[in-house]
């Protein structure tokens, strides 16, 4: 009967895939081939770098295979896709990713030990890519993988930078940037589609014509610029699917502006379209600080109106009737970033389409979602009305119209009430004008979304108060999440081994929730022990790399306490730095005999600051500084050590998290989104030291008040307290330490004063340090308690990673997928 027939090929070919996959011989035979092939070396000298470059082409082959396939399925079935819309993707490296997700590590493992390598060594070859600032782009980057894993037809997309985010190099403690060249030794895992291109328009003017009894209007660009595509695979985890992450760089158009050449001025014509690369050239290093700069209006159309051009050409493979594209195609747009996509589909439809308003502007809304990722006002975008009406001149007249509308509408229900209409318009009156592109997001999409409970509760009340009244059943909440594969599973190997163990199986890297099972064991000394015993072996490895990078010996049984993430004003790293000094002072000043009752702690801090930011700087030379002088102080030994990582980066939080007893998320409440970093840690069994901010907040729903350090102001208190800020006298404490400070006990005593000046000038300290100090200080009080009871740390520190399943971005994702995007699964079969 057929159904058996088919039953036994199935099996066949599964027999066989696992054949292929385990067969250690072809895999060498691959890499070998590589090695004289691609990499051009001999197969019998090869260093650590071509050994990688070899195997990452190996295993890029099976890359392809699979994202064929289930590129054809895709093409074959047709269901309604996603596609996510970023200007970052935060990728890190692919190497033992790909091969954990394929299912192959052990045997490439073993191949590459028979062939005389460490596929351990060989991994930490390659570059990250580095194409986002923080939490933002990885964000996206552990959304793809969710995606891929899930099997939702998803593609990403976004743009292929040629420097990413800068290396931080430090210099006499200060940061200094060098620029990230990642491309410079190639990239096994991007495959160039020197086919798949599109024209994509800038400057020029507008005509008006009639057509068709019609008002038609025609965009004549005066620059054109060609994207080229280049495909990353994205394998998903015990999968067959493998999706896409489709990045636009930028080439000079071959057609555009011909005549030039024929001026007599061959070579200048050639030179004169140099700069059309510079595009896609450099991801601008400042989160979220808005500074309208042309450059970078000219990325954000450049990559959506490339990735349009090419889902429309996809869509219309299998579709004749345009207004199908609601029911097939859903554009999430991360952050405002991508927002004027919303225009272009506009102007595709109209202009290009032939669609009128009504039709065009149906469509539109319809396919997309938006999410915010900021609490604040001050960070959300604009664009000088002057420079988008120069670079895109058509855009500016649909925003125009989009708004009038709006307007209008907005009219019928509120009457003339100025100030509201003032408020919620997508043109910002005032000296210079300016487009609201959050506004206009908000205006255009059909769903959007915070990106934890707090920050959409605060969207809702402050930050898009207007829209909320307007239209309450736009606004959803998706707390963020992250890859429980790459940030447990992968990255501290040992520590999912005994959560496997102790579970009997392995499916939690599919099913985050079912870590909460491990509380049964909670009391188990076996487990503690175990647990115990990986974490330590994890502080050893970070112990090696910190006096390798610093040269400061710290010992694996002090309290690890870790800050690292971008260095920002709110997020407080001062305030973590006066209490290193508090601390330091303290030790300084208690007898001997007490000193024997001190806990050790070993402070870590590590993140970039964006070159621009001041103050930021002048934080990293802090650390530098008290480091310096509390490392070396023999009244302290190893009972305070402060070491700051430099260049953090994906690659440096897989070998930090996993090693960190303690990890703080201290943000003023009220201003950190979300946070990702924090769900990393606490997965990993990280206690956490934070405010009511964020995920946070969630997180301790989940684990427990008890199990985790809450102190300071709560969101609510904040804008009082800093209406009061002027009244305000900081405690002694607080005082006393930026005093130290102040007085050259660091040294560069000048260049320390605006920092001081931040937090105790008149009316300053718009963060609340001097407010959340002491409240601060018992919060550590209670972790050095918590952490002398070794059996109690190992139990909390359990319960921190049981109560971790929330915060998988599989259930992100799968949020998404059923809320705002209307998609199922397609799930390729063997
Ligand atoms: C951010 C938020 O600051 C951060 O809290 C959040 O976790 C992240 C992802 O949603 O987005 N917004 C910007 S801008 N950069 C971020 O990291």
């Amino acid at each position: 009967p057929a159904a058996e027939q088919k039953g036994r090929t199935d099996l066949l070919f599964k027999l066989m895939n696992q054949y292929l996959k385990n067969d250690v011989f072809s895999i060498q035979k691959s890499i070998v081939n590589h090695v004289e092939y691609t990499v051009a070396r001999s197969r019998f000298k090869f260093d650590d770098f071509e050994a990688y470059q070899a195997t990452s082409y190996s295993v890029r082959d099976r890359l392809i295979e699979s994202w064929n396939d289930t590129q054809l399925f895709f093409k074959d079935k047709d269901p309604k896709r996603i596609y996510f819309l970023s200007m970052e993707f935060l990728m890190g490296r692919s190497l033992l990713n790909s091969i954990y997700n394929l299912g192959i590590k052990d045997t490439y493992a073993e191949a590459l030990r028979q062939l005389g390598f460490d596929l351990e060594v060989l991994v930490e070859q390659e570059r990250d890519a580095a194409l986002g600032n923080g939490g933002l782009g990885r964000l996206a980057a552990c959304f793809l993988d969710s995606l891929a894993t899930l099997d939702y037809p998803a593609w990403g997309y976004g743009l292929r930078y040629e420097y990413g985010l800068f290396k931080q190099v430090i210099k006499d403690g200060f940061q200094h940037e060098r620029p990230d060249y990642w491309l410079n030794f190639g990239n096994p895992w991007e495959i160039e589609r020197v086919h798949i291109t599109y024209p994509v328009k800038f400057y020029g003017k507008v005509e008006e014509t009639m057509r068709d009894g019609r008002k038609h209007f025609e965009w004549i660009p005066s620059e054109m610029v060609e994207a080229v595509a280049y495909d990353n695979p994205i394998p998903g985890f015990d999968t067959n699917n493998t999706i896409n992450l489709r990045l636009w760089a930028a080439k000079p158009s071959s057609e555009f502006n011909i005549q030039s050449y024929d001026t007599g001025d061959y070579v200048n014509a050639i030179l004169n379209k140099q700069h059309a690369e510079t595009i896609s050239s450099v991801l601008y290093p400042d989160d979220r600080t808005y500074q309208g700069k042309e450059l970078r209006l000219k990325q954000q159309h450049f990559f959506v109106s490339a990735s349009l051009q090419d889902i429309i050409r996809r869509f219309k493979d299998r579709n004749d009737n345009i207004n199908d594209l609601v029911n097939k195609v859903a554009l999430q747009i991360n952050d405002t970033h991508p927002t004027i996509g919303v225009v272009e589909l506009m102007r595709t439809l109209i202009d290009d389409e032939g669609l009128d308003w009504k039709t065009a502007w149906g469509i539109t809304t319809k396919v997309f979602t938006f999410t915010n990722h900021s609490v604040v006002p001050e960070v959300l975008e604009k664009w000088p009305v002057e420079i988008l009406g120069n670079v895109l001149p058509r855009h500016l007249q649909i925003i125009y119209d989009i708004n009038f509308l709006f307007l209008e509408d907005l009219k019928k229900k509120y009457g003339n009430d100025y100030d509201r209409l003032a408020r919620m318009s997508i043109i910002e009156e005032g000296e210079k004008k300016s487009v609201r592109m959050a506004t206009l997001a908000l205006v255009t999409c059909q769903t959007v979304n915070g990106v934890s409970e707090i920050h959409t509760d605060l969207m809702k009340s402050m930050l898009f108060k207007d829209f909320y009244e307007l239209w309450p059943h736009k606004f959803q909440n998706k707390t963020n999440g992250v890859t429980q594969r790459r940030w447990l599973a992968f990255s501290n190997p040992g520590l999912g081994d005994i959560i496997t163990k102790w579970l009997e199986t392995d499916a939690w890297m599919k099913n985050l929730d079912l870590l909460s099972d491990l509380r049964k064991y909670v009391d188990d000394p076996h487990l503690q022990e175990e647990w115990l015993r990986v974490r330590r072996q994890n502080k050893s490895r970070l112990a090696t790399y910190i006096e390798m990078i610093s040269g400061v010996k710290v010992s694996i049984d002090a309290l690890f306490d870790v800050q690292v993430k971008r260095i920002h004003e709110y997020k407080r790293q001062f305030l973590n730095i006066l209490s290193i000094i508090h601390r330091y002072d303290c030790i300084k000043n208690i007898s001997p005999e007490e000193r024997k009752k001190v806990v050790p702690r070993v402070c870590i801090i590590g993140g970039k600051a964006a070159p621009g930011y001041e103050i930021a700087k002048k934080i990293i030379k802090l650390v530098h500084a008290v480091g310096e002088k509390l490392n070396n102080d023999p009244d302290i030994g190893h009972l305070l050590k402060l070491v700051f990582v430099p260049d953090y980066n994906v690659s440096v939080a897989e070998l930090v998290i996993p090693a960190s007893d303690l990890s703080q998320h201290i943000s003023t409440a009220g201003n950190e989104a979300s946070g990702t970093g924090s769900m990393k840690f606490a997965m990993n069994g990280c206690l956490i030291l934070g405010t009511m901010d964020g995920a946070n907040i969630e997180i301790r729903e989940e684990i427990g008040h008890e199990n985790m350090f809450i102190f300071g102001a709560r969101a609510n208190e904040v804008p009082k307290l800093r209406a009061q800020r002027k009244e305000f006298q900081p405690p002694r404490e607080f005082r006393r330490v930026v005093g130290m400070i102040r007085n050259g006990v660091f040294g560069h005593q000048e260049h320390f004063q605006a920092l001081c000046d931040t937090v105790d000038g008149q009316g300053e300290d718009l963060y609340l340090l001097g407010n959340d100090f002491l409240s601060y200080l018992e919060a550590q009080e209670a972790v050095d308690k918590a952490f002398a009871d070794r059996n109690r740390w190992a139990k909390m520190s359990i319960l921190s990673t049981a109560g971790s399943g929330k915060f998988s971005s599989d259930r992100t994702m799968k949020e998404y997928a059923e809320q705002s995007w209307d998609i199922q699964t397609c799930k390729r079969p063997l």
